[in-house]
């Protein structure tokens, strides 16, 4: 018989990540507080936590976890960031002063919706769980739903399709509440990072075309320190580069939509592993995966933060 309640060694049920926002909030204060900023197709409140020390005219990166339902490690990686930077406040000298320096906005599941269906009935399930008039499929692809080259390559204009981009741009009311969120703070974000499994890869614009990016090179740069120093813990090997040419064309996603809101650091993390176990990635690797990332983020992190 298993426990049911949360641990950051394992995979939590929506149920516990919602009680998890609001004990974070409750037990430091200080560091944590918790915002709603929508809520879902199907009426779940999405919720915000702001992780950082309180200050006037901080930089802010914002975090987000679980845009695809079936991709488990990316909640966990959320959660696993808010306890280390609460933990090590303090302690660690790399996080105290990103912390002092810095609010992460860290959104633990985008697609609460769909991650409650992967719990409930089709642990597969990567989309929203919105019904569109004139299909009986269910569901739109969050990251094709993104007005950057919307629906021009790698989605589908198709309901029943996995990559459905959607009736518009920003049609899912998840996509929407984030967007107008990012609009309404875009003069302190410096950093969006939306994190997906799995293969191994940091990702940087451009996703919806071959074009470079303005500052390209000091991406790339900047995704090679990141993911060497990631791999100095348990020598997991990342490959990084554009989407377009890494891993593949695909218009609508948030990275490159952030980026062409301003935001000049926008990275997309695809999590362990690199094929094994694929989105049912055990339990037993939960702590690795997220000790490495932090490695990366906080790096990005502290980069942002002189720049
Ligand atoms: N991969 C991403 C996807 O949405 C991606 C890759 C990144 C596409 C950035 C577009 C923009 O397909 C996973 N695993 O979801
Ligand atoms: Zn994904």
């Amino acid at each position: 018989i298993r426990s049911t309640g949360h641990s950051y060694k394992k995979y939590n049920n929506w149920e516990m990540i919602a009680a998890w926002t609001a004990d974070m909030a409750a037990q430091s204060p200080d560091l944590v507080s918790r915002s709603v900023i929508g809520s879902t197709f199907e009426g779940r409140p999405m919720y915000l936590l702001k992780v950082g020390k309180s200050g006037h005219n901080k930089k802010a990166i914002f975090i987000d976890c679980g845009f695809h339902a079936r991709e488990w490690i990316s909640p966990a990686f959320c959660q696993w960031f808010v306890k280390e930077a609460v933990e090590t406040y303090g302690k660690d000298e790399l996080m105290t002063r990103l912390l002092t320096n810095l609010d992460f906005f860290v959104l633990p599941v985008l697609n609460i919706d769909g991650y409650v269906y992967t719990w409930t009935t089709n642990r597969m399930w990567r989309k929203t769980r919105s019904r569109h008039a004139g299909s009986s499929c269910v569901g739109t692809d969050p990251n094709r739903n993104f007005d950057a080259g919307w629906c021009t390559v790698g989605a589908s204009k198709r309901p029943c399709d996995d990559t459905y981009c959607g009736s518009a741009p920003e049609s899912e009311k998840e996509t929407k509440a984030l967007a107008d969120f990012i609009r309404k703070h875009l003069s302190t974000i410096k950093a969006y990072l939306t994190i997906h499994s799995y293969s191994q890869m940091l990702l940087f614009p451009y996703s919806y075309t071959y074009d470079q990016a303005k500052n390209h090179n000091e991406l790339d740069a900047l995704a090679g320190a990141a993911v060497k120093e990631l791999a100095t813990l348990y020598r997991t090997k990342y490959i990084y580069g554009p989407g377009a040419t890494t891993i593949y064309p695909a218009a609508g996603g948030s990275d490159d939509w952030a980026y062409n809101q301003g935001i000049k650091y926008a990275f997309t993390f695809e999590l362990r592993d690199a094929g094994r176990y694929g989105f049912l990635l055990p339990e037993s690797q939960i702590e690795a995966t997220c000790e490495e990332t932090m490695l990366a983020v906080k790096y990005i992190a502290n980069y942002v933060l002189d720049h």
